[in-house]
């Protein structure tokens, strides 16, 4: 007779971790159990930093919904992209990172052997069906040598993660609400995207996903 509940009872899922690349890994369901506290707190950042449709600098009006929280947001203008320390939209600095955020994020760094992340800058993307982020890489941080932490909430996801030319073969991950990313190391600056999100509705985010990536960015 067992004395404990069944960790893995019914529709539970066991927590896996997958290593997708030399230094990048992902962890099933790791932000599940602090969803509770994180929706909250999101909501409470994009009421202060509304989302918006940013203008490449082509011209071009991107799919993806995108917010910041922390000491520096991602933003882009006619001169290209950066982190700023302000909201082009308010000129108030971002709201603050919050301490679940904080924690989640480096918790998640130190599954991944990453012993020291120091976020100071959470990009937040929302997506809607059809929505999608093209193969790039993530070069506009001042330092490579920190880690990029993603957390994925709501609508599920199908990940690109390619070589170090756009031309590399890219695998496909299925990114599910809860999961977490690491990538860090060798991996840093590999080419990586989303297909377009698939139409759907999520029981708590209703038809939407987000991801929020946390980055060194300064
Ligand atoms: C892989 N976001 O915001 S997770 C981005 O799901 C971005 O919204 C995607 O790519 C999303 O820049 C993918 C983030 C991610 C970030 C950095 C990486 C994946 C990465 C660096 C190397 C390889
Ligand atoms: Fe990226």
């Amino acid at each position: 007779m067992q004395n404990h509940p069944d960790l893995f009872a019914d529709t539970e899922q066991p927590r896996r971790s997958e290593q997708i690349g030399e230094q990048s890994w992902v962890l099933r369901g790791f932000a599940l159990s602090r969803v509770e506290q994180l929706l909250p707190a999101l909501e409470s950042i994009i009421e202060r930093a509304p989302l918006r449709h940013m203008m490449t600098p082509g011209g071009f009006s991107m799919s993806v919904a995108t917010s910041s929280c922390g000491a520096l947001g991602w933003i882009t203008d006619r001169s290209g992209y950066r982190y700023s320390a302000e909201d082009p939209l308010s000129h108030l600095p971002w709201p603050e990172m919050p301490a679940v955020f904080r924690e989640l994020a480096q918790a998640a760094a130190l599954q991944a052997g990453f012993h020291d992340f120091r976020p100071d800058s959470c990009l937040i993307n929302r997506y809607v069906p059809g929505a999608k982020m093209s193969l790039h890489q993530d070069k506009d941080e001042s330092t490579y040598t920190a880690p990029i932490v993603s957390l994925s909430l709501g609508l599920p996801a199908i990940f690109l993660f390619g070589g170090f030319n756009r031309s590399d073969r890219s695998q496909r991950v299925s990114l599910l609400h809860g999961d977490m990313v690491i990538w860090g190391g060798v991996d840093r600056l590999r080419y990586h995207g989303v297909l377009p999100i698939k139409h759907g509705r999520h029981p708590q985010l209703g038809e939407q996903r987000f991801n929020l990536t946390f980055r060194t960015a300064g």
